[in-house]
């Protein structure tokens, strides 16, 4: 009998038919609402494989009910939705979908930072707001990018992108800080290992590109706003967890950070009434990193290969846990 797969929300097609092709039996669940935690675990019973999206809480007690799952799949590269620790002592393997969506996610972190720098989003608003009357000489000036230092906090795929983007188009001097070293990255970018301290003292801009971990939970605060330049922007394309919003607020409140470019908010979804929305040199987006038809594409692929890859020959692509296949 072939063995069962759920995707627990709708994904480009091309899942679907891979996983087809390759003699699996597939549910989609219908319409354009996650999953409760009801429903997941009601019908994760009734499949041998998940492939799961990061708003479905994959926490342990998930695991207890669900042991008998073959494998996870997420469509998405970030798995802190899921226990890995859990999985992995019930001896599952669980896959993420990384690479695919670098450059996309790299991209808005780079869009972000020019609409920051010069009041984008809120020079739009007062188009909107019927407040372009005039030439201004003095309103509303931003700040150029070139020969500034970016720092990079988490100088991975990801991060390497956005650190090429900023090197080639305004010269900027790179400095990163990661737990450990990334000499292929340092060879690759140029960029420069610093500590976090220095890292703070020093970029004019400093973008966030780390996974949400226990260590990197609500890492960016108020005291580590304090630590940065009066004249640096904050840009976080990774998770909002990693920054205290509250603390954020009031850094720019304070003029104690210069402006913030987000594109993804803690919580989310951000409430219309978020006071960061009103902030001229604040530029906020809907967790839209990986939304192009490439990128997406690409997950919905490697999320499907990874499931078919551990069926066929008993190893996924790209596995976060690759010590449950010894
Ligand atoms: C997804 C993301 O859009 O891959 C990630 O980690 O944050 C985004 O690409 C989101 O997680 C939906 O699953």
């Amino acid at each position: 009998m072939s063995k069962k797969v759920l995707v627990t929300r709708i994904i480009p097609n091309i899942a679907e038919d891979l996983l087809k092709q390759a003699g699996l039996a597939v549910t989609v669940w219908p319409g354009d609402k996650s999953m409760t935690k009801e429903e997941l675990v009601q019908h994760a019973q009734k499949v041998n494989a998940l492939l799961s999206l990061s708003s479905n809480k994959l926490d342990r007690p998930f695991f207890e009910t669900c042991k008998h799952l073959d494998i996870v799949s997420q469509f998405a590269v970030g798995f802190d939705n899921i226990d890995v620790g859990a999985a992995t002592d019930f001896k599952i393997p669980v896959c993420n979908t990384p690479d695919v969506l670098s450059a996309a996610t790299a991209d808005v972190a780079f869009g972000l930072l020019i609409a920051v720098s010069r009041k984008m989003f809120y020079n739009h608003k007062l188009i909107l707001q019927g407040e372009w009357k005039q030439f201004e000489p003095l309103k509303n000036l931003g700040f150029e990018l070139t020969g500034k230092t970016l720092g990079i906090f988490g100088l991975g795929r990801i991060g390497s992108i956005m650190a090429q983007r900023c090197k080639g188009a305004y010269g900027m001097n790179v400095i990163y800080h990661n737990r450990s070293r990334n000499a292929y990255a340092e060879k690759e970018t140029g960029a420069q290992y610093v500590d976090f301290d220095t890292l703070l003292r020093e970029s004019d801009i400093l973008s966030v590109h780390s996974a949400l971990t226990p260590q990197t939970k609500g890492l960016f605060d108020k005291h580590v706003f304090s630590k940065m330049k009066k004249t640096s922007v904050f840009i976080n394309t990774a998770r909002g967890g990693i920054h205290n919003e509250t603390d954020l607020i009031e850094a720019l409140q304070n003029q104690t950070i210069w402006g913030a470019g987000l594109d993804v908010t803690n919580p989310e979804p951000m409430l219309a009434n978020n006071p960061l929305l009103d902030m001229p040199n604040v530029a906020v987006l809907p967790h839209i990193g990986s939304a192009t038809l490439e990128a997406r594409t690409g997950m919905a692929r490697l999320a499907a290969e990874n499931i078919i890859s551990f069926y066929q020959n008993g190893k996924p692509i790209t596995i976060v846990n690759p010590d449950v296949l010894s």
